[in-house]
C-alpha cells in the first residue's frame, strides 16, 4: 500500500486513501479500442467532459498509439493531436491531466500547457526523460515495457518476471529520487500487456500486493487488453466491459491506487459498491 497519503500533481493533491479512477482519452487515429473516435478536438473534449462526470479523477490525454505493432508518431504530430487538447481541458475542466508519452520534448510543453502527471509507458528510458520529468512537479508514472510497442509482442521473454519488473521499476523510482523527485510524485506500473505473454500478465497481477508493498502508489491499466480477452475465450474488444471492470476491483482490493480505465462511470460505480458493502476484515487500510 502506498506509503504516501496523497500524490502531488503540480499544485494539486489526490488522495490515495480510497482508489483513483484514470480515464482515458485517446486522441489518435489508431489506438486499439477507441481509435478515431475521439480525433478531432471536439469529440475529445466532450469525451473528457463526460468522463469527468462520471467521476474520473484523472484524464490521461494520449497522441501515440502503444498496441502492439504501433509505428511511432513523429514530435511535431504528437504535439498538434495532445497539446491543444490539454490546454482546451485545462482552461474547463477541475481534474488533474495526465500526458500518455514517451518523448521528453512533448512531456515539457505538456507541463508548460498545465498537465499534473507524465505517464511514460517507456519508463523515462528516452535520453533526457528522466531529467524533465524531475523538474517540474508533476507527478510521474513509471511503467515497464520490454522492448518497444512494433514488436513487443513478438516473443517476451523473462527468466523471473516479477523479480524483473520490480527490479526496473524500484532503479527508475531510485533515479528520479536521486534527482532530488519527492515520494509523493511517483507512481509505479508493471505495465500489463507491454511485452508479456498472458503468463507474464497472470503473474504480475497476482504479485500486485508485493509491488504495492513497494512503498509507491501503483497504477493499473488492464482496461479492454488481450489478457483480459483471453481469460474470456478470446472476447472481442467491444465485449471485455464486465471482465475490466472486475479486473479493476481486484486490482483496487490487491493495493493499486490509480486504476487507468476505458470505462469509467461503470468501474466508479462498482468502486462504490464495493466500498458500501465490502466486510470490515476485508478492508485495504
Ligand atoms: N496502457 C496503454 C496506454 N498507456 N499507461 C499506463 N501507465 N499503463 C498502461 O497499462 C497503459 C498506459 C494501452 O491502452 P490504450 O491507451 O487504450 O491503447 P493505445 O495505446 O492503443 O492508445
Amino acid at each position: 500500500m502506498s506509503e504516501y497519503p496523497f500524490l502531488a500533481c503540480a499544485g494539486r493533491h489526490l488522495p490515495l486513501h480510497r482508489p483513483l479512477v484514470m480515464g482515458v482519452l485517446n486522441v489518435t487515429p489508431d489506438s486499439f479500442s477507441d481509435g478515431g473516435r475521439h480525433a478531432e478536438l471536439e469529440a475529445a473534449l466532450a469525451h473528457a467532459r463526460a468522463m469527468v462526470a462520471a467521476g474520473a479523477d484523472i484524464i490521461d490525454v494520449g497522441g501515440e498509439s502503444t498496441r502492439p505493432g504501433a509505428e511511432p508518431v513523429p514530435l511535431q504530430e504528437e504535439l498538434d493531436r495532445v497539446i491543444p487538447v490539454l490546454e482546451r481541458l485545462r482552461a474547463e475542466l477541475d481534474v488533474v491531466l495526465s500526458v500518455d508519452t514517451s518523448k521528453p520534448a512533448v512531456m515539457q510543453a505538456a507541463l508548460d500547457s498545465g498537465a499534473g502527471l507524465l505517464n511514460d509507458v517507456n519508463g523515462l528510458r528516452a535520453p533526457g526523460a528522466t531529467e524533465v520529468a524531475a523538474s517540474g512537479t508533476a507527478a510521474i508514472c513509471v511503467m515497464h515495457m520490454q522492448g518497444q510497442p512494433r514488436s513487443m509482442q513478438e516473443r517476451p521473454q523473462y527468466a523471473d518476471v516479477v523479480a524483473e519488473v520490480t527490479e526496473f521499476l524500484v532503479g527508475q523510482a531510485e533515479a528520479l529520487r536521486a534527482l532530488g523527485v519527492a515520494g509523493e510524485r511517483i507512481v509505479l506500473d508493471p505495465g500489463f500487456g507491454f511485452g508479456k505473454t498472458l503468463e507474464h500478465n497472470l503473474a504480475l497481477f497476482r504479485s500486485l500486493p508485493r509491488l504495492a508493498a513497494l512503498g509507491y502508489p501503483l497504477l493499473v491499466g488492464v482496461s479492454r487488453k488481450s489478457m483480459i480477452g483471453a481469460l474470456l475465450g478470446d472476447r472481442p474488444v467491444a465485449d471485455r466491459l464486465v471482465g475490466s471492470v472486475t479486473a479493476a476491483l481486484l486490482a483496487a482490493r490487491a493495493g493499486a491506487r490509480i486504476l487507468r480505465v476505458h470505462d469509467v462511470r461503470e468501474t466508479v460505480d462498482a468502486l462504490a459498491v464495493q466500498r458500501a458493502l465490502e466486510i470490515e476484515q476485508n478492508r485495504e487500510g
